[in-house]
């Protein structure tokens, strides 16, 4: 099991979308769990990406080609984590990368396994601005709402994100999570978020209590 593991993260650093997509089928047809076809080959292959990228081994547009072969992987990999296991649940949930920032690895992930716990999401995408979050919370009226930022520069806008909502007058209607690598849950209570969570799966459970404490 190991190996397939191991050949996902090392196509997935060589940007080989066909080869990463191949291999998680693979995996899926040897029944690996596909937790750990995510955290074991495609998380593992972004996170030494991550590292080359910072070291300056690695640029721009090899990180870009690895973000395709991510994505093909998470494509085939999507349906089964999607199951999920609660199923019934309609909950609303809005979510997206904040203005400036055009980071959405996490956010998707973050997505799917919120998916696959039954929540109904509405993905605004990345770069998104204040406004398009309040107009979106007025349209859909969702339980959560989730945040996404990856860089510095642009955490900044998920506290004029909030203040925004707080302005419109629709603070109250709504459970915010934020998450990211430069976030913390310092930052978090420092910018009034309700909660953060540091990876795709602490999401889901934060999202549950949230929700839950939404509702009692
Ligand atoms: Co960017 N980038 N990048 N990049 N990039 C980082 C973030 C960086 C840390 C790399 C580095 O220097 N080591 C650095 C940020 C430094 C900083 O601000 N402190 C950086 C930089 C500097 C930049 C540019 C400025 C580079 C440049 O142009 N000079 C530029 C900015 C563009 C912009 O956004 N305006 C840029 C561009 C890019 C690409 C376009 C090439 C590409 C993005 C492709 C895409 O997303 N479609 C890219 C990538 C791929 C990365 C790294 C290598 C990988 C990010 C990733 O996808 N990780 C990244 C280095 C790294 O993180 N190690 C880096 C895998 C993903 C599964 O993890 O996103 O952390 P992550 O998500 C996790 C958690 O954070 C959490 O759960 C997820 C799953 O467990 N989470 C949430 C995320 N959102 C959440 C929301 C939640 C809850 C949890 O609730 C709502």
């Amino acid at each position: 099991m190991g190996n397939v593991l191991q050949e996902i993260a090392s196509n997935l650093y060589d940007g080989e979308d066909k080869g990463v997509a191949g291999l998680v089928r693979n995996a899926l047809d040897s029944d690996i769990d596909p937790q750990e076809i995510l955290s074991a080959g495609l998380i593992a292959g972004m996170d030494k990406v991550g590292k080359d990228f910072k070291a300056g081994v690695l640029y721009v547009p090899e990180v870009l080609q690895t973000a395709r072969a991510m994505n093909a992987g998470m494509e085939i990999l999507r349906p089964f984590l999607v199951q999920g296991d609660s199923g019934f649940s309609v909950d609303k949930c809005i979510i997206g990368t904040v203005k400036g920032d055009l980071h959405d690895i996490g956010k998707n992930l973050v997505k799917m396994l919120l998916e696959g716990a039954g929540y109904e999401i509405v993905d605004l995408g990345t770069d998104v601005g204040s406004e398009a979050f309040v107009d979106s919370i007025r349209q859909h009226q969702p339980k959560l709402l989730g945040l996404s930022a990856m860089l510095t520069t642009t955490m900044v806008y998920m506290k004029s994100t909030i203040e925004a909502i707080t302005a419109s007058g629709l603070r109250d209607s709504v459970k915010i999570m934020i998450g990211g690598a430069p976030v913390t849950a310092e930052f978090a209570k420092q910018i009034g978020a309700d909660a953060y969570a540091s990876d795709a799966a602490s999401a889901v459970e934060v999202a549950r209590t949230l929700v839950a404490s939404a509702t009692n």
